[in-house]
């Protein structure tokens, strides 16, 4: 395996209409989860990744694990719970750059995830593990099951890979603040967006909150700047690598998953940390092109002739 994730996913429903989810009547069912959309992301490009969860013993839960293993994941550590149902959540397309979500997710059977649903021999033979600030947001069981994932993975060296992916909706601010530093302060790399940046260490500039991400333990930090595209910093070096426009955005949820996904890529491939980087823009813009948080991620092709495409001038 070349990258293992947990977390919990979600059925996802969309309505097929913009503008305010009282007025939607017709939805289209997805799914949707930062750490399986990452899982995707990775096996789109050819990588091997697995991701552990639990779902619900219903239709749902069946539906999910299909699909995620229908496109590649290994889902074959992920727990069928008896006791609480797959969870689910809405996207209100308010309008194209304003996308609201509504969880339907308390007590969901992934919230039950523990310490034991974690097999040290799997996670200890990845070369990554991918770890979000969500999963330790969904239940006190959740965020002992990341801190003994971080264990598994120190004793094993295998490098931990932390996107903070704030969500505000799911607990109290200071609570957030104090975790997401604390998995900061033991993953390798961290790629967080700028506001969860800011969120962590305060307003200061871009440089200062590079540095203080390197001070408080990561090797790597790349910093999403949006549209503008991502800082990365390091020990010795930091720039910009430039984002990709996109003509039309369509649903930019799952963009960080689809960055997350293309830079690991970029790192399982041995590229430089500059086009590393460079791939995780062009799969993040992939991801804003189309509806769903991973409908629009791409396979290996694709991405290599927008990138030739983009490069032309450059190279
Ligand atoms: O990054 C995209 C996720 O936000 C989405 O898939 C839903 O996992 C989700 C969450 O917890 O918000």
């Amino acid at each position: 395996m070349d990258v293992v994730t947990f977390g919990e996913t979600m059925v996802l429903f969309t309505p097929d209409s913009t503008g305010l989810m009282r007025y939607a009547n017709y939805f289209s069912r997805k799914f949707g989860g930062a750490e399986s959309n990452f899982a995707i992301g990775l096996t789109r490009l050819g990588h091997q990744a697995g991701w552990i969860s639990r779902v619900g013993d219903d239709e749902f839960g069946k539906a999910m694990v299909a699909f995620i293993g229908g496109e590649g994941v290994d889902v074959s550590q992920v727990k069928v719970d008896e006791s609480a149902p797959t969870g689910i959540y809405f996207k209100e397309l308010r309008r194209a750059n304003d996308v609201r979500v509504y969880y339907y997710r308390k007590y969901s059977a992934a919230s039950r995830m523990v310490p034991e649903d974690l097999d040290e021999r799997y996670i200890a033979q990845a070369k990554y593990l991918h770890i979000t600030g969500i999963t330790p947001a969904l239940s006190e069981s959740c965020y002992e099951t990341v801190m003994h994932g971080i264990e598994i993975a120190k004793k094993h060296g295998v490098k931990i890979v932390f996107d903070p992916n704030l969500r505000k909706k799911l607990w109290p601010e200071e609570k957030a603040r104090k975790t997401l530093l604390e998995i900061a302060s033991k993953a390798d790399i961290v790629l967080p967006g700028i506001d969860e940046a800011e969120f962590m260490f305060g307003q200061v500039d871009l440089e200062q909150l590079g540095k203080r991400f390197l001070e408080h333990g990561a090797s790597i930090v790349v910093l999403k700047v949006g549209a503008k595209g991502a800082y990365y910093f390091t020990g010795t070096e930091s720039r910009l690598v430039p984002g990709f426009p996109v003509e039309q955005l369509v649903d930019p949820v799952g963009a960080g998953d689809g960055f997350a996904s293309g830079f690991v890529s970029g790192l399982l491939d041995g590229l430089s940390l500059y086009d590393a980087v460079q791939r995780g823009n062009a799969v993040g813009a992939f991801a804003t092109m189309v509806s769903g948080d991973v409908e629009g991620l791409p396979d290996r092709k694709e991405l290599e002739a927008f990138l030739r495409f983009e490069n032309k001038d450059v190279n």
